[in-house]
């Protein structure tokens, strides 16, 4: 028997034991922010020093020493390296914590927000301080053109087709702490469900709920443990 062929989406629910907040729980960053001026290409182009601004105070949290993955991230990226099929983990995460735990099979579908890339020749570098006018492309050395490496509402998510085909192969499907409410991420158990296993890990229902196969509900660092151990108990 072959493993099944698994693909993992995560979202920020999952970084939420770690300190860093969701986007709309009641403490949430859309509770303090509204997306029309901070997370679009047209509010970058209006005040990019109020996007820039919101992009410094979340990229500074990531530069906290005492932010760390948590068990969920870390049960992931020892899924990733037990794992003897093939695997796929989806995050809409920003934040770099499945890097730091380990995953090494993974995809940044809305970017990272500890990069940046030059509008001018379009590379994308490390960017681990505070991006401003004045930082230059490590690559052109023009400045006035480094944005966050973040996918922004109505902007394209990053490989989609490595994603479309993954979606189309795999045998299990399983969703961690999102939402539902951002597309195309929440489309993606409509695209698996009628040929994979659906699994939801959320500390409660998400708008997609009812399109599982199966939810759990509970914190992801009591889920996701159990869930790799048991997957990793039968396969590996
Ligand atoms: C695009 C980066 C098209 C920025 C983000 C239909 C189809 C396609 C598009 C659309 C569509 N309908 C509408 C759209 C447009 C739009 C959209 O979806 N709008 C929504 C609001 C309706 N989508 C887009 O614009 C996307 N682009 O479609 O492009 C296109 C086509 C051709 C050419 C060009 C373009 C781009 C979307 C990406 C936007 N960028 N992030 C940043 O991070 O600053 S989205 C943002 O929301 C984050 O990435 C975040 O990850 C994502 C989803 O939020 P969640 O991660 O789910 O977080 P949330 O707070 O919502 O939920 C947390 C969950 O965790 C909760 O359920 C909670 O219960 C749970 N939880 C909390 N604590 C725990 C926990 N679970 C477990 N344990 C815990 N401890």
């Amino acid at each position: 028997m072959t493993p099944p062929r698994i693909v993992i989406l995560t979202g920020a629910g999952i970084s939420r034991e770690s300190g860093l907040h969701t986007f709309r729980d009641p403490d949430g960053i859309w509770a303090r922010h509204r997306i029309e001026d901070v997370a679009t290409p047209e509010a970058f182009a209006r005040n990019p020093a109020l996007v820039q601004g919101f992009y410094n105070a979340r990229r500074a949290q990531l530069r906290d020493p005492s932010l760390h993955p948590n068990a969920a991230h870390e049960a992931l990226a020892e899924l990733d390296a037990r794992w003897p099929g093939d695997l796929l983990l989806i995050t809409q995460n920003v934040d770099n914590l499945h890097d730091r735990a380990g995953s090494r099979r993974l995809i940044h579908m809305h970017g990272e927000m500890a990069k940046a890339r030059c509008l001018r020749c379009g590379v994308v570098s490390a960017a681990e301080g505070d991006l401003s006018p004045e930082t230059p492309c490590p690559a052109c050395g023009t400045t006035g053109g480094m944005r966050p490496h973040v996918v922004w509402f109505g902007e394209m998510p990053l490989e989609m087709e490595r994603i479309g085909e993954a979606l189309e192969a795999c045998d299990l499907f399983v969703s961690i702490g999102t939402s539902g409410a951002v597309y195309p991420a929440a489309g993606f158990v409509q695209e698996v469900r009628h040929h994979a296993d659906t699994l939801e890990l959320n500390l409660e229902p998400s708008e997609g709920s009812h399109l599982f196969d199966e939810t759990r509900h509970g914190p992801a660092t009591q889920l996701v443990p159990a869930f790799v151990k048991d997957l990793l108990a039968k396969w590996a």
